[in-house]
């Protein structure tokens, strides 16, 4: 059977960047295996995060998962932080991983560009994503187009600690889908929609109300084209638009051109917002009902427990593996 694990990050308000690229993926993948649901609070804390919002935020994307559909009691819905295996085998991960990778990892580079200081922990953020996967013996991981790299990372990391200390992990395959694999911002089609953006305007978040969901589309950049046309190289802006759509409207690329053949880009935004409104709607009625909720609690305590009972046994067999010291 297939063993899946995927998790976002508590480090700003979940927006439709995430809905697209893993968060709707959820509910499918769980038909599909068994999965592991994590929120990575100890990537979070890369970069400086506040204690009162890290903490609220892990609570959101939990509830997250549970709004989107996924079910507790099938799959194991947990915090990174309270599992202590993935610390631990992000240290072993580190051991194996070459200072020279990791310098060439993209999200690195665009995330410490022009920063005065940057944590080490944003640098061998890999290390501990490896570890992350491995320690569940996953088989495949979902990933956006810009995961990609660090997957292969992890495959590396995998195969390398195999082949000197005996076969410990599975080297795990990714999961990647072709619309919506990198959601782009609304202000800008050349940089991904990302939580921590200080731009508002930049993405559309799961709790914006319909009003703000509706003005944030209207302002969204476009072209002086006028021709709803679906176009990377000529057209990014549009296209990441058309994107938006075909997900949240469930219609084809093809469907959504021919849909506003011929119209301008007001109707086509407008009737954008009201797809994207519907199918947030139930979304955000369930994660109120459980937000604040002891249930969530309890979801998570449960969900921490059976995680472990799987990590702790493949971190017990890389230490025995690498010949640290094991009773
Ligand atoms: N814009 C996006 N388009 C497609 N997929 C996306 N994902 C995130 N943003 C987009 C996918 O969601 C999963 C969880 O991502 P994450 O939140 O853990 O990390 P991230 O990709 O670093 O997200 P952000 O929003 O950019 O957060 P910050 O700014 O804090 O780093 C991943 O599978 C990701 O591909």
């Amino acid at each position: 059977t297939k063993r899946l694990l995927s998790g976002i990050k508590p480090s700003g308000d979940l927006n439709i960047g995430g809905y697209i690229g893993a968060l709707r993926q959820y509910v499918q993948m769980q038909n599909e295996g068994e999965c592991y649901f994590f929120v990575p609070d100890l990537h979070a804390i890369t970069v400086p995060q506040d204690p009162k919002e890290l903490r609220e935020r892990s609570r959101q994307i939990a509830a997250f998962y549970i709004a989107a559909g996924v079910d507790p009691v099938k799959n194991a819905i947990f915090m990174q932080s309270h599992v202590s295996a993935h610390a631990e085998l992000g240290w072993i991960m580190e051991t194996q991983a070459h200072f020279g990778e990791l310098s060439r990892m993209t999200q690195f580079k665009d995330k410490s560009d022009g920063k005065d200081t940057v944590s080490s922990a944003l640098f061998t953020y890999p290390a501990l994503m490896a570890s992350d996967i491995l320690l569940y013996q996953t088989t495949h991981v979902p990933v956006g187009d810009d995961q990609k790299q660090h997957l292969e990372l992890t495959r590396d990391l995998a195969t390398r600690f195999n082949n000197r200390f005996g076969e410990v992990f599975t080297v795990p395959e990714p999961i990647i889908q072709d619309v919506g694999a990198r959601v782009m911002g609304l202000d800008d089609p050349s940089s991904k929609m990302s939580k921590s953006n200080p731009n508002k305007s930049s993405y559309v978040l799961l709790l914006d109300e319909p009003s703000v969901i509706r003005k944030k589309f209207s302002r969204a950049v476009t072209d002086s084209d006028m021709s709803v046309r679906y176009d990377w190289d000529a057209k990014p802006a549009v296209s990441n638009l058309i994107e938006i759509f075909s997900v949240f409207g469930d219609l084809s690329i093809a469907d959504v051109e021919k849909r506003f053949e011929g119209q301008g880009y007001g109707a086509f935004k407008k009737e954008l917002a009201e797809v994207v409104v519907a199918k947030l709607e139930p979304i955000q009625q369930r994660y109120n009902e459980i937000i604040h909720s002891e249930e969530l609690d309890n979801i998570l305590k449960d969900g921490a427990r059976r995680a472990a009972e799987t990590a702790d046994k493949t971190l017990r067999a890389a230490k025995e593996a690498m010949g640290l010291l094991v009773f």
